[in-house]
């Protein structure tokens, strides 16, 4: 080991920034396309779903691709979702799970809300006779519908409803429904994707040491861990340049969060 590394940090839970929305054991990962994913095995209406994705760090999915669709409906085999432990009543009865579609702001303005905050992208246009948007995927089924003139949010069919099959996407109502859903996970938050070799972070897995270095021009002011739950954790990461210690972090999923000089926040996760 080298002169200076530090050993001093030990981890201390400050302030609990948000409560734990869904029990980990719950809580399915996978990969696609080097973004992290989440199905979550809890009920939860859209409103709350959303809440919950973006305390853990991620957002509900958007899907922009017919290989994403695959891969997130791939998930739902591979981790064992019971149909009727997730059922949407007005969704004919079928198993659903939510994504980040909307249109509870504008009816038939369907945005990617993953903020939920009304705002979004949008990808589609009016009722089931609608048209896509800014070129975006959509996989709907013979649907949206505004069933009952209250289905407003997006989700995906887990076994397929009499206007559609597994895979494809109904609106259903939030109100009644606490479906299980998806949340995705960007690389990098803040910052463009040309722009994220600014900062590495390694090694990634870490036992003992992480390192952290930037490209000259850029300057750290200051830096932030927190749990997957959404803890601030305490590490001494002033002398960061010489590594910090995490080895007395309990093993598990971790966000690390800097800041830039430049205003721009750098989040990325690691594994202890
Ligand atoms: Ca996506
Ligand atoms: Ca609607
Ligand atoms: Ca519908």
């Amino acid at each position: 080991m080298k002169k200076g590394i530090l050993t001093l940090a030990t981890l201390i839970i400050v302030n609990t920034v948000n409560a734990q929305c869904v029990d980990e054991a719950n809580v399915f990962e996978f990969t696609f396309d080097g973004k992290t994913y989440e199905l979550i095995k809890e009920n939860k209406n859209w409103p709350d779903a959303a809440e919950c994705a973006l305390e853990r760090g991620g957002a509900l999915v958007r899907i922009d691709s017919e290989e994403e669709n695959t891969a997130l409906f791939d998930a739902i085999s591979t981790f064992d979702v019971i149909p009727s432990e997730t059922i949407a009543p007005d969704g004919g009865g079928g198993a659903y799970l939510w994504l980040g579609g909307t249109d509870r702001a504008e009816e038939g303005v369907w945005i990617w809300d993953i903020n939920d905050d009304d705002t979004g992208d949008q990808f589609w246009e009016g009722a089931v006779d609608g048209t896509p948007v800014g070129g975006l995927y959509n996989n709907w089924g013979d649907e949206p519908d505004d069933f009952g003139d209250l289905q407003d949010r997006a989700a995906m069919s887990v076994n397929g409803w009499p206007l559609g099959v597994a895979g494809e996407w109904n609106d259903v109502n939030d109100d009644d429904n606490e479906l299980f859903f998806f949340v995705e996970y960007e690389p990098v938050d803040g910052i463009e994707e040309e722009d994220a070799s600014m900062i590495s972070i390694y090694p990634n897995p870490v036992s003992d040491l992480l390192f952290i270095t930037t490209a000259i021009d850029v300057q750290i002011e200051g830096i932030n861990f927190y749990a997957i739950s959404g803890q601030l954790v305490q590490l001494a990461s002033e002398n960061w340049t010489e590594g910090i210690d995490v080895s007395n972090l309990e093993a598990g999923t971790y966000f690390i969060e800097i800041r830039l000089d430049n205003g721009v926040l750098f989040t990325e996760k690691f594994i202890k």
